[in-house]
């Protein structure tokens, strides 16, 4: 496996931008543009556990891929990741499941109810985020249904390989502690047999094809936003206490491939709701739409 850096930079102008995260662009590393976030300053882990404490979060200890799912809340969580020894329920429940990674919450979306949250944060003015506009009825019928995850993670914590739904564009903003990504181009889907392999602790014997990719790997502190072209595979390890907002973002340069995706899910949901002799027969299910619903 070879290793390369990944690019930083401060001010682009829009198309610049553009010709890092269009589909076949490069991952970018954008910094200077946190400071003023009303974000950086006000949210901790107690701020969280004050003001939205009693919010209901998912636990994994393998994030994406969803083991050990476990539902508590958000007091509990912070507990459980600030504690200064590991005596809280959560870290005696984590004993008896003998999991190897520490729980993980990677599904909170608190925006929605929350709304309030989005004034501490903000992108820069060259990076275009249609999802605001798209209208509320449009939202809700299409996947991801709300935008904005704010990831709390102790030490050790993984998000394993995976690419972001949609072909949307990713966006890593870190807060609060430091995480290292791995990150691979669409093209090395293969040499990276399509996530199963672990980049931070490679598997060479068993996953052969693997030196043959480029791990585009940085380390993220707090005020860097890690951006991703669509469809790049990213491997995010917790290095420690950290806080991040995760956002897919959707604009001209994407646009297409979203919509596609996004049509296709519900027209293969629509062909599936039909009964089997629906219109003139239960062949009339395309093979292609029905393959995007177990993508999806
Ligand atoms: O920061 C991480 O753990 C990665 C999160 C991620 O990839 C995602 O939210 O899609
Ligand atoms: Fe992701």
């Amino acid at each position: 496996m070879e290793f390369t850096e990944v690019a930083t930079e401060t001010l682009l102008s829009p198309r610049e931008f553009d010709d890092y995260t269009r589909p076949g662009g490069k991952p970018l590393i954008v910094r200077g543009w946190m400071q003023g976030w009303p974000a950086m300053d006000a949210w901790s882990f107690d701020f969280f556990k004050d003001t939205y404490g009693d919010d209901e979060v998912k636990l994994g200890c393998d994030a994406m891929s969803g083991d050990c799912d476990l539902v508590t809340t958000l007091a509990d969580y912070i507990d459980y990741l600030t504690a200064e020894e590991a005596d809280a329920d959560l870290h005696r429940h984590h004993r008896r499941l003998g999991a190897e990674r520490p729980f993980y919450c990677t599904s909170y979306q608190p925006f929605l109810a929350h709304p309030e949250l989005w004034d501490d944060i903000a992108l820069p003015p060259f990076v275009l985020d249609w999802w605001p506009y798209f209208d509320l009825e449009f939202k809700r019928s299409h996947f991801p249904h709300v935008q904005g995850w704010i990831l709390l993670s102790p030490p050790g914590a993984v998000s394993r390989l995976h690419v972001d739904s949609h072909h949307t564009i990713t966006l890593l903003a870190q807060l609060r502690g430091t995480k290292e990504a791995y990150l691979f181009a669409p093209e090395d889907a293969e040499a990276v047999y399509h996530g199963a392999v672990d980049p931070a602790d490679p598997d060479h014997s068993r996953f052969p094809d693997l030196k043959m990719a480029t791990c585009h790997r940085c380390v993220m502190t707090p005020g860097d936003m890690l951006f991703l072209p669509p469809d790049w595979w990213h491997h995010v390890v917790t290095k420690d206490h950290s806080i991040t907002v995760s956002q897919n973002l959707v604009n001209h340069t994407n646009f297409g491939l979203y919509i596609r995706k996004a049509l296709n899910r519900n027209l293969a949901r629509f062909l599936n709701s039909l009964p089997p002799d629906g219109i003139g027969g239960s062949d009339v299910t395309a093979a292609g739409a029905s393959q995007e619903v177990r993508d999806a």
